[in-house]
């Protein structure tokens, strides 16, 4: 018996004042999608199978360095954050996966975590390695570099820190290390910028030698943060070279806000893919920098042109396509359960409309290199509502039709702010 968090009943209720609504404006499109010869339920079938995973941390407030505010009820363990992502799935169906982070995550007992975990309907997806700050009673500090520091002692603390999260993550059934490091300089001539990079694939190449035959190593590029004048895996090409250099079971994790403003992020995708080590994404939006806004709310076209790549990389894999999908974002001012059930709306949206894009027109207009054909094309996917095709997938499989509504008419955040302890303030960690 699957442990629910939100009352079905309230959840049927819901949907049955929407029921009808939805019937009307699903028909609606399937006609409009029938004239592309695009049969709708099919493509409600792709939606149905299609999910993208949350962080736990993601469960909670985030903030920034200048201040967080808690939000009464928020979770403040592993067990708390499960339940939150239970309701996150439970409404919206598309985020039956939880990364969890250590060691913020960690417990006792992790195959009672994954039971847990299993009773809400969830398992874990990959696990993520901290090295980027210290904690408490830990004898190296990361102050200036984990697997890149020039301390000896400090690398091999960072390298066993990683090869306890593969431990961890195999009991709790996961197949991914995500490594992103902080490591990097505020000065220049703080430190050497080749070295540093040699001292980090040497220590990332032990953090590799303990992967399982049937896991993958995701390492995550950032520009910038925390570390303003250089960072040791950067970008992209940073990325590639590492996970190149470390074997086959080692790929790039693309984090759609690690980047500078207006970098083609889908152009990456795609050359990653070429490489064959596209290995995961980390969806966010971002206006400024790495803002970690939520999905889909600046630049959607952006994430559709992501997913148009995809879906061209799955049409052509290339010896093999299996990318992990996760939120990681920070939810400063919203209840983080309905910032993470808008952001799957957003990615699911852009995967189902990069299923609606016509593959055959679409390489017709390119090979007769007609411009304005490949674009329309392209544009005429992404401008449609695909909001009916998301509710019916949600609705048939237990979901929420208007998850908003419902989620708030269940009052669970006030609930949990008379059930759960309080939240401190200070800084967030994102
Ligand atoms: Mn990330």
């Amino acid at each position: 018996m699957q442990n629910t968090v939100i009352s079905p009943e309230l959840i049927a209720e819901s949907n049955a004042r929407h029921a009808a609504a939805l019937e009307d404006d699903y028909a609606s499109l399937g006609r409009k999608l029938e004239r592309q010869g695009v049969a709708i339920d099919a493509v409600t079938d792709k939606a149905k199978g299609w999910a993208v995973a949350v962080p736990s941390w993601g469960a909670g407030r985030g903030g920034t360095r200048f201040a967080k505010f808690p939000l009464a009820g928020e979770p403040t363990n592993i067990h708390e954050k499960l339940e939150d992502c239970a309701v996150i799935n439970q409404l919206g169906r598309t985020t039956p996966g939880v990364s969890p982070h250590l060691p913020w995550d960690c417990v006792d007992d992790y195959s009672a975590l994954r039971e847990e975990a299993e009773g809400y309907g969830l398992h874990f997806d990959a696990v993520n390695s901290n090295t980027f700050q210290d904690q408490p009673g830990q004898a190296q500090t990361y102050a200036a570099g984990s697997l890149s520091s020039t301390v000896e002692a400090t690398r091999k603390q960072a390298v066993e820190h990683n090869i306890d999260c593969i431990e961890i993550g195999k009991q709790i059934g996961s197949q991914r290390l995500t490594v992103w490091v902080g490591d990097g300089t505020n000065l220049p001539g703080q430190q050497d910028l080749g070295r540093s990079l040699d001292r980090y694939l040497d220590a990332a190449a032990d953090v590799y030698a303990a992967l399982p035959e049937d896991w993958l190593m995701m390492l995550e590029h950032k520009m910038f943060e925390p570390a303003f004048y250089s960072s040791v895996i950067s970008d992209w090409g940073s990325s590639l070279m590492a996970a190149q250099e470390l074997g086959d079971k080692c790929k790039c994790l693309v984090d759609l806000g690690h980047h500078a403003p207006n970098v083609n992020i889908e152009q990456i995708v795609a050359r990653l893919h070429r490489a064959g080590k596209l290995g995961g994404f980390h969806f966010n939006d971002s206006k400024y920098g790495d803002d970690d806004l939520d999905s889909g709310s600046i630049n959607p076209h952006q994430l559709f042109l992501v997913f148009n790549e995809l879906a061209e990389a799955e049409a052509d894999p290339r010896g093999g396509f299996d990318p992990a999908y996760m939120i990681d974002q920070s939810h400063n001012v919203t209840d983080p359960i309905e910032s993470m059930l808008s952001s799957a709306e957003a990615i699911a949206g852009c995967y189902v409309r990069s299923q609606l894009v016509d593959r055959e027109a679409l390489r017709a207009a390119q090979e007769a290199n007609d411009v304005m054909l490949a674009f329309r094309t392209l544009r005429q996917a992404y401008e449609t509502d695909v909001g009916p095709i998301l509710a019916k997938a949600r609705a048939e499989q237990g979901g929420a039709i208007d998850w908003l509504g419902t989620y708030r008419a269940s009052q669970y955040r006030e609930r949990k702010a008379q059930e759960r302890k309080a939240v401190g303030q200070g800084a967030g960690i994102v």
